[in-house]
């Protein structure tokens, strides 16, 4: 049986990991960090059939601990601080686990699993001031905030790792990924969520911050199948997982207004308080070599995942 090691279970991806990887018959290990309040929500449903380990990315002796415990066949890095907004109020934290966390966690792998398949979560937030339209894996990084800036740290540590160790490192740099579990403060999910209050007359007013922001978003059930595949190749390597579509904010916003019969304009406040210190106004993916080399495709179109999260959420209200 193969076994596999995670950090960042509790979170989205880490969810619809964990559902693939059990579901290929591996034993899943999730490293969990202690928090005063349980947070396992994501998981619930699948938590007996996983094996939880105590650890935190910024403290390496119980990465070790976790390593020599699990002694895993793949390691999958997908814990994070992973909000780009709170990484300006908390640069040195987003710094500490979102990129010395993933050195942490390669020398773990090194120092104890070495033959051990590592996945590290890259971002296309490391794309930032884009530098070329669509981006791919060669397309120069150009960070525009503290967790862009952490990622490409994680990025580059992960590469040399595979080049100075012959760790069998992949990067997986993958573009905006959304689904009903979506934390509730990044955008889509707060506009899902929202149209859903708005709905159920729980508030009626939704404020946002920049409007005309442009991502390339998909479905992260789709995604995390990417990862899977990037560790069962020959070779390591690094891929670029999106759709090739952009679409701005305000789109996302008109669709799940109307999929719940609202009109956006009566309920949509633009707030202050809700715009970056420097955004990254646009961001579309090539994922070519992702389609040939992995044979990997998004299934479900943005319309299909705004719609998926809109309906969860009236459900969630009784609508
Ligand atoms: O923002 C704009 C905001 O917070 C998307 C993370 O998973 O994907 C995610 O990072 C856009 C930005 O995601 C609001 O300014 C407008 O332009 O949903 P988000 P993100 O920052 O793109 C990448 C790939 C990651 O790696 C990250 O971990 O939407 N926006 N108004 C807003 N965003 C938020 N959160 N809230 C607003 O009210």
């Amino acid at each position: 049986m193969k076994k596999a090691l995670m950090t960042g279970i509790t979170g989205q991806d880490g969810s619809y990991l964990a559902e693939l990887l059990l579901d290929k018959g591996y034993k899943v290990y999730g490293l969990k960090r202690r928090t005063s309040t349980e947070n396992i929500e994501n998981i619930m449903h699948i938590k007996n059939e996983i094996e939880f380990l105590s650890g935190d990315l910024s403290d390496l002796s119980s990465l070790i601990q976790a390593v020599r415990a699990s002694r895993p066949d793949e390691v999958y890095n997908l814990g994070a601080q992973s909000f780009v907004a709170d990484s300006w109020p908390q640069p040195v934290y987003t710094a500490e686990v979102t990129g010395l966390g993933v050195l942490n966690m390669l020398e773990a792998v090194r120092q104890e699993q070495p033959g051990a398949r590592f996945y590290q979560a890259s971002s296309s937030e490391m794309f930032g001031k884009v530098a070329e339209t669509p981006q791919r894996e060669t397309t120069p990084f150009y960070p525009r905030s503290p967790y862009g800036a952490a990622k490409v740290f994680g990025h580059w540590i992960t590469v040399n790792y595979r080049e100075s160790y012959d760790l069998f490192a992949c990067s997986g740099i993958l573009f905006n990924h959304e689904s009903p579990r979506r934390g509730i403060q990044f955008v889509t999910r707060k506009v899902t969520d929202g149209v859903a209050r708005i709905k159920a007359g729980l508030q009626k007013e939704l404020r946002l911050g920049n409007l005309e922001a442009k991502r390339d978003w998909g479905f992260a059930g789709d995604y995390v199948e990417a990862m899977w595949l990037m560790l069962q190749q020959k070779m390591p390597d690094d891929y670029v997982v999106a759709t090739g579509k952009t679409h701005t904010v305000k789109n996302l916003v008109e669709i799940a207004f109307a999929h719940a019969g609202l009109k956006w304009e009566d309920h949509v406040v633009q707030a202050a308080e809700f715009m970056r210190p420097a955004e990254v106004d646009l961001l579309l993916g090539n994922p070519q070599k992702a389609k040939k080399k992995l044979g990997w495709e998004p299934k479900v179109s943005f319309e299909d995942l705004i719609k998926m999260m809109v309906e969860h959420d009236l459900k969630k209200y009784g609508q």
